[in-house]
């Protein structure tokens, strides 16, 4: 059955029970459910407008939210260009054409680096704690995430109360939502406030391994944090006509001393009596209903000027959010939420396993058979992408914009050389095009900063970005030049946003688009250098993005990756500029650079060579999680099954080579790779190593670990991609279908050429496809090896059903 075709009602303004029930089946396809609270962070549930974030742990003595906004960073405005190393450039490059890769390395250390060597890393708001007076072990205990409204409630009775917590993040008003309501009983409990602090972290790299929470561990349903107020010295917390206000500073970065000032203001609206305690807390007592309506705000108002006022900024939407009642807020919240939530649907099927508490489903996702858990790690990932990232935000980073501390792993910034990427890899095919605006606006301004990094350092026109980037746009080399010394991140990030208006077509998008590409493809003109032994044009100094190869280093020239994705930067440059009117003679220099570039190579394994040298079977770390000189299969569509079956073929060997398993991120990656290739089974079982407990947390993050959203983001595509692909001027139809997803639909995927389609199929064909996009537009479809053309309608429409698909019906159909 296609869940697609079911209206799925809105809920109504005072809970699902206003309107007509939803069907019990269709809610479950998207719960994350629980029948303990959280006692860490990786079981509490994420929420979040794009801007503001919160994790709710759903605890029965002592509610936790964990709070974020996505413009506290270390740090202030600062330029970490440095000069030195437009002398030291030729040298290194010297150096490495002579082989000596520990010189140019050292040289490098010393006089190319950024300075400061590290950039500003992401913070945290802290807490929110309310302690209830006399809660009592409760009899029964059900917490929640619905992902079709972006509402977390629990539930939970004792003998003296029945109480229900419902918690959204508001868009449209920017507050963060907490109502208490008890059915039976009063409500009472004390708000206090815990600043920023530093977190630990179980596993601090990729090594360390994640566990599932065993369901059957006791819980201590009393559990409480040390409430109190621990703030750092810079943070103020004051009594506020009745509301809570807390002003502080943001944290000193690198080198940098902290330039942001921030607020957050805690607005309660109760039937019950609200207090101020001598603590600076509130206190709420004998209530039967209370909001708490939570607002943050930074002085940050883009890279270079942080002028604002948070104060008013969270005074004004606490106050006006005051204004409102709860279920106003709540239906607003939904119709917006869902207007992104509900473009798409998603059926796999299920099994018994998925009535199951999700926590239990993860921790035996490598053994079940629990295809509808699956198409809830997708429906996840498209829901963390409209909380992270909605137009006007930041764009999602490391963490998405969900952070317990001030000192969070890899600073939780912007990791260019495949994170960043990924996060917005399946943003377009699951119908959340717009959640790409903030990273188009993070590149417009990574290319002002860039280009100074480029006149500095490269003494080149254009713009350049490294292997990182933060809030405040840095764009040189960072932490070493074996990490940092590569200068494909503003390139990569271009040759994503081209993916991007591909699937939309959109004329205002290719205008901001253009000059972000014409700038990147000048910096390469200028810096490119002729391979020593006339191999092509290459990238000096750089490295395969983070492995070494054989000479104790990874610097190197002209690593495989680097050229891929100039290819795709060239020509895309080149197409965009000819559809922009742009200089000729511009172009025409681009697109012999592009001609020039050294070709892809075969080494002496069969394997598609990671470096311009056959240095594979050296390297010393051959399970890497990085899969760089893959690039070309995926993302890229330069190497795939249809055109280049012998580079597919030298790419699948150095995949096999690499091995399946890796981090969150280097699994999901590793599954889009399989996808694109066209193997299915192969894919399914990637996919499920990344949906179990050690890649996988209770509450559905990704643990690379620790926590890393990119995971979830590659997971998605990586389903996608399995369901449906575009390239190379074609719509491919269940290209890599696995066994166990015989019969499933999909409804609403966006593909390249800016159509969205509808597929659903059973015994592994398709039996009805629907395609919707621009009157007249003639559509090329491949399903198993064979072709089809589509024209669509005056209305722009097409629907084939299953006999188009048959194995006896004539090619050329429509
Ligand atoms: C890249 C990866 C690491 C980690 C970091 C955030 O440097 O190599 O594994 O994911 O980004």
């Amino acid at each position: 059955m296609l869940a697609a075709a079911v209206a799925v009602p809105l809920a109504g303004a005072s809970g699902l029970t206003a309107s007509a029930p939803r069907r019990a089946q269709e809610r479950a396809d998207h719960l994350l459910w629980y029948r303990r609270p959280a006692t860490r962070w990786e079981e509490a549930l994420p929420l979040g407008n794009g801007r503001l974030g919160a994790m709710v742990f759903g605890r029965v003595g002592q509610e936790r939210l964990q709070l974020n906004e996505d413009t506290l960073w270390a740090g202030a405005p600062y330029t970490p260009d440095n000069a030195e190393a437009l002398a030291a450039l030729p040298e290194v490059r010297r150096l490495l054409d002579e082989g000596r890769y520990k010189e140019a390395t050292d040289l490098a250390s010393a006089r190319m680096m950024a300075r400061p060597l590290w950039q500003m890393a992401y913070g945290s708001l802290g807490d929110l704690l309310l302690d209830f007076d006399g809660a009592e072990a409760p009899r029964t205990y059900h917490r929640e995430l619905d992902l079709d409204t972006a509402i977390a409630t629990l539930r939970h009775e004792s003998a003296s109360v029945s109480m229900r917590r419902e918690a959204f993040v508001s868009a449209p008003d920017q507050v963060v939502v907490l109502n208490l309501q008890a059915a039976r009983g009063r409500i009472a409990f004390e708000l206090a406030c815990r600043g920023p602090r530093k977190a630990t972290y179980a596993s601090p790299d990729y090594q360390g391994s994640a566990t599932v929470l065993v369901a059957d561990q006791p819980v201590d349903w009393m559990q409480r944090e040390e409430a109190g107020f621990e703030q750092p010295d810079h943070v103020k917390v004051a009594d506020d006509q009745g509301a809570l206000l807390v002003t502080g500073r943001n944290e000193a970065g690198p080198d940098t001393a902290p330039g942001l000032t921030y607020a957050m203001r805690v607005k309660v609206v109760t039937d019950g009596r609200v207090e101020v305690t001598p603590e600076g807390r509130l206190r709420v007592s004998g209530a039967r209903n209370a909001t708490l309506l939570i607002a943050a705000a930074t002085s940050y108002v883009n890279f270079r000027d942080t002028s604002g006022d948070p104060v008013a900024t969270v005074r004004r939407h606490t106050e006006a959010a005051a204004a409102k009642p709860y279920a106003a807020l709540r239906r607003d919240h939904v119709r917006d939420h869902q207007s992104l939530y509900r473009r798409f649907t998603l059926d796999l099927g299920r099994t018994p396993a998925a009535g199951r508490p999700t926590d239990e489903r993860i921790a035996a996702a490598e053994k079940s058979d629990d295809p509808a858990l699956a198409a809830l790690y997708l429906q996840y990932g498209r829901y963390l992408l409209i909380a992270s990232s909605r137009p006007g935000t930041q764009p999602a980073n490391l963490q998405g914009i969900w952070n317990e501390g001030v000192n969070p792993p890899w600073g939780s910034k912007y990791t260019i050389n495949i994170n960043t990427e990924m996060n917005y890899w399946p943003a377009d095919a699951a119908a959340l095009g717009d959640c790409v605006e903030p990273l188009l606006r993070m590149v417009e301004e990574l290319a002002v900063t860039g280009a100074q990094t480029a006149r500095t350092m490269y003494g080149a026109r254009g713009w350049v970005a490294h292997h990182n980037t933060d809030l405040w746009r840095a764009a040189a080399p960072i932490d070493g030049p074996l990490w940092g010394l590569w200068p494909c991140g503003g390139a990569w990030l271009c040759n994503t946003l081209w993916d991007h208006w591909d699937h939309q077509r959109d004329a205002a998008l290719l205008k901001r688009l253009y000059p972000l590409l014409e700038g990147a493809s000048q910096f390469f003109l200028d810096t490119l250098v002729k391979d020593k032994e006339g191999r092509g044009l290459v990238t000096s100094p750089s490295i395969s993005p983070e492995n070494w190869h054989p000479h104790g280093s990874s610097l190197c020239a002209g690593p495989a990756m680097d050229r891929q994705i100039l290819r795709d930067l060239f020509d895309r440059t080149v197409h965009a500029g000819r559809l922009s009117g742009a200089d000729a003679d511009f172009l025409d220099r681009v697109a012999a650079a592009r001609s020039a570039l050294a070709p892809d190579r075969i080494g002496r394994q069969g394997q598609l060579q990671e470096w311009l040298e056959d240095w594979d079977a050296g390297a010393p770390d051959q399970q890497h999680r990085h899969v760089s000189h893959l690039y070309a299969v995926y993302p890229s569509s330069q190497i795939n099954p249809r055109d280049t079956p012998e580079l597919l073929n030298a790419a699948k060997t150095s995949l096999r080579q690499r091995g399946d398993l890796a981090t969150g991120w280097g699994t999901a990656w590793r599954l889009c790779l399989w996808a694109r290739m066209g193997e299915g089974d192969h894919a399914h079982q990637v996919l499920k190593t990344l949906l179990g407990p050690q890649r996988t947390y209770p509450n559905m993050l990704d643990a690379h670990p620790p926590f890393q959203i990119d995971g979830n983001f590659g997971g998605t595509a990586g389903m996608l991609e399995m369901l449906v692909q575009s390239w190379g001027g074609e719509v491919h139809l269940l290209p890599a279908l696995p066994q166990a997803w015989s019969q499933g639909a999909v409804r609403g995927m966006r593909v390249r050429g800016g159509l969205d389609l509808d597929i659903e199929w059973r015994d592994s064909r398709p039996v009805r496809l629907s395609l919707r996009g621009p009157a007249g537009t003639k559509i090329l479809l491949r399903h198993e090896g064979r072709r089809m053309t589509v024209m669509l309608d005056h209305r722009g429409r097409a629907t084939l059903d299953g006999g188009a698909f048959s194995r006896q019906s004539p090619p050329g159909i429509g």
